[in-house]
């Protein structure tokens, strides 16, 4: 084969290769193998050497002007290819905006953060002012500031999850008591509202982890008349026009001490307890009990939804059980 015919050879190969090429990755091989520093046609060049010397200008031209066919033959494939990938690209990246979208589920608030903000804004309303206080407490703040003599039998009602020596989860929110006054000298209208945990056996109306609202107001004057009338206050917007009814009861922090309950059904339904506040502890939160007097209540929020709702197991509403939650 004279070098000529050797270049016709290389160049329809190389034509074949290119159009068989069906991606630009194989177009870049077929160049590199063909038109690249050590491809096909270079190689050819190599043979000018072999040549009489009339006839290397005019191989050496052959060469060079089959390379610049090949190449336009290329660049212009490639083109081709490329833009029918890209759409291709495209096409496969599409987005059907005519697809139906996702729905996500609206939440409710739970029946026990309702009935706490309704209690919350019943008070707010009266003047009473909302903080909240530690839930891992001080045995302190918990039992000791609300004179509780150390052998009192009410330790045994409220046993409670100790976390240390002296630290436990509060087992009523009657512990800010103290807080308050340490930080607030009278007149004094303050609240809280949040969790208590006891160590009991857990039943239909009795759980470890439950929710009260404590109220202490502090003033000159005050008598159980006015508890009676803030009680009755926050019942007749919590529940309408109810009866409720206050019997004699005994906490340590409160003299006189009474239950307060409303009248619910066929029965009575007992939010909690309250009282006046002891002279104990105004005098030993250095408040003069001669001219001050307090009242204080703890009410029981749980109990509160499941009268309204006829709930009739306080577990329901721990368990996240969204069929029960969803109906509210
Ligand atoms: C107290 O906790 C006193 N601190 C209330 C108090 C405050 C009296 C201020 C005087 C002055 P008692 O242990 O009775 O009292 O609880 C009050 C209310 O909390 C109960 O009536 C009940 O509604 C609720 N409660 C108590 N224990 C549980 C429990 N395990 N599960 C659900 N609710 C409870």
């Amino acid at each position: 084969m004279t070098p000529l015919e050797q270049l016709s050879q290389v160049v329809a190969e190389a034509k074949d290769a290119l159009a068989s090429a069906a991606t630009v990755a194989e177009l870049d091989t077929v160049e590199t193998h063909y038109l690249g520093r050590k491809g096909q046609l270079t190689g050819l060049l190599r043979l000018v050497g072999s040549l009489p010397p009339e006839e290397k200008p005019q191989f050496g031209a052959a060469v060079n002007t089959r390379k610049d066919d090949l190449t336009a033959l290329l660049t212009e494939k490639k083109a081709e290819l490329a833009v029918g990938e890209r759409s291709a690209r495209l096409a496969a990246d599409a987005v059907d905006v005519t697809l139906p979208g996702r729905v996500y589920p609206l939440g409710t608030q739970h029946p026990i953060t309702r009935q706490m903000q309704a209690v919350k804004d019943v008070l707010i309303g009266m003047g009473y002012q909302f903080n909240e206080w530690p839930d891992i407490e001080d045995y302190h703040y918990n039992f000791e500031t609300l004179n509780y003599p150390p052998d009192h039998p009410a330790f045994d009602e409220q046993m409670s999850f100790y976390v240390d020596k002296t630290h436990l989860l509060r087992t009523q929110t009657t512990a800010f008591q103290a807080h308050v006054m340490e930080r607030q000298k009278p007149p004094i209208r303050a609240a809280t509202i949040g969790k208590c945990y006891r160590y009991e056996a857990v039943d239909a109306t009795h759980s470890h982890t439950f929710h009260q609202v404590d109220l202490l107001a502090v003033d000159e004057g005050l008598t159980l008349a006015d508890l009676k009338g803030t009680f009755a206050h926050l019942v007749r917007l919590l529940f309408g026009d109810v009866e409720i009814r206050f019997r004699p009861d005994f906490f340590p922090f409160v003299e006189p001490g009474v239950e307060v309950a409303v009248k619910w059904g066929d029965g009575w339904l007992e939010l909690g307890g309250a009282g006046m506040v002891h002279p104990n502890i105004l005098n030993a939160m250095g408040i003069d009990s001669e001219r001050y007097t307090g009242f204080a209540w703890g009410l029981g929020i749980d109990r509160m939804p499941m009268a309204k709702y006829g709930i009739d197991d306080i577990r329901l509403f721990t368990e996240n059980d969204l069929r029960f939650l969803r109906q509210f």
